[in-house]
């Protein structure tokens, strides 16, 4: 199985990561890494942080002469901004923001200034989550599976977007917006709410939509819970920071409905192949992907670091007192779009070496050739009786 750890503090010297369980021989270079961990970096609303880094991997061990090794990948991702911390007195911060990690994170820890809680939390760590996601991407590539995503709403604006969904266009479009909305209408009147945001002194959050296209049917499973893949993405897209709400397709509109306007009729198409006309499952059934495309919906909350004072206590006198500004993002949102993918490649990425095993990429390749794609020949049905057996047992 895939797993990642990252490590390191928002102005400390770096992150560091390391993913395990790479098969060997994926092709990887640094631009492989670098064109997520820019687009990371994009989106209006962003705050001065951004100028500071530009956001590069270097990979320092599982990859030789250009082909994963099968051994950890291990890399480092220099923050810049430490340079302007490294000798510097640290101001105590005592007074917790509200919806921030400061004050369970010290209730939690013992800490003696809430900087510690604040420097792990941050969103700062997500480099780390979009440079091993951009590897899990490029193992996906290799069996043309795709990951996009795009925002569809921020600060109540939502976009309105074609149906059927076109979702290359979208990715493509949602690339050409500052805010990364697909619609530009919408997009200009995001972008319009942020800046008057900014003018506020205050935060937006948004709902974000990522895609996988590509997918095998039968990823994930129905028989055990932890491997339901309905809840290891919901679990790994509702752990990016600040993100509070996951749904796999319209979940809660389909939880408004009768079920007879929700499920997606099964058809069969002239060449035997079972087909779906709609996708209000969102990809999913039983915890296993049906083949069509796999849209996972997050949202994401405003962010908790506003430039308009909230009431808190301060620690230090155990008086009611006001949150402090420091520098942060107005609106985190279309930069999240990127970290997002990055959660859903890893995901998908792990389920297709569960399915497929192997310690190589040559491995893999044949074993996903012979994937049952929901072809009616392919499965060995044949009409009969039959009985469950435990008879036998007793
Ligand atoms: C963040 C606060 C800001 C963001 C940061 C996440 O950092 P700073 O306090 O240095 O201005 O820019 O995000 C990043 C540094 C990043 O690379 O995305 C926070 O408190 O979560």
């Amino acid at each position: 199985m895939l797993r990642f750890l990252t490590a390191g503090e928002s102005h400390g010297p770096m992150l560091t990561a390391i993913l395990e369980g790479m098969p060997a021989g994926l092709p990887l270079a640094p631009a492989d890494l670098e064109r997520d961990m820019a687009r990371r970096q994009q989106g209006y609303g962003s705050g001065g942080r951004m100028q500071i880094e530009r956001d590069r991997a270097r990979v320092t061990g599982g990859v030789m002469n250009g082909l994963t090794t099968g051994g950890p990948v291990s890399l480092l991702i220099e923050n810049r901004d430490w340079k302007n911390w490294a000798e510097r007195d640290i101001t105590p911060l005592t007074t917790p923001r509200p919806g921030h990690a400061d004050l369970t994170g010290t209730i939690k820890y013992g800490y003696r200034d809430l900087r510690l809680a604040l420097e792990r939390s941050s969103a700062r760590e997500t480099a780390a989550r979009v440079a091993v996601g951009a590897i899990a991407r490029r193992l996906l590539a290799e069996f043309g599976i795709a990951v996009g995503g795009y925002v569809t709403e921020i600060g109540g604006v939502a976009a309105s977007l074609p149906e059927p969904p076109d979702y290359p266009a979208r990715f493509a479009a949602a690339e050409a917006s500052e805010v990364r909305c697909p619609d530009p209408a919408a997009s200009a009147r995001i972008q319009e709410a942020i800046r008057q945001v900014k003018v506020d002194r205050d935060t937006l959050g948004g709902v974000i939509e990522v895609v996988a296209l590509g997918l095998p049917p039968g990823l994930g499973s129905h028989v055990h819970y932890d491997r339901r893949l309905t809840g290891r993405l919901a679990a790994a897209v509702c752990s990016v920071q600040s993100i509070k709400g996951v749904e796999i397709g319209p979940a809660f509109d389909n939880a408004r409905r009768r079920g007879t306007q929700v499920h997606d009729a099964i058809d069969v198409d002239d060449a035997g192949r079972l087909v779906r006309r709609s996708n209000r499952a969102g990809g999913l059934e039983g915890g296993m992907t049906t083949g069509e495309p796999l849209v996972v919906r997050a949202a994401m909350k405003p962010i908790s670091t506003t430039l308009t004072p909230l009431p808190t206590v301060n620690l230090a006198t155990g008086q009611p007192d006001q949150t402090v500004y420091e520098r942060s993002d107005f609106c985190a949102t279309p930069r999240a779009v990127v970290v997002i993918e990055a959660m859903v490649a890893l995901v998908l990425a792990g389920e297709l070496l569960r399915k497929l095993g192997g310690d190589s990429l040559d491995e893999m390749r044949p074993r996903f050739a012979a994937l049952r794609r929901g072809q009616v020949d392919d499965l060995p049905m044949d009409g009969t009786e039959w009985r469950f057996g435990y008879d036998a047992w007793e």
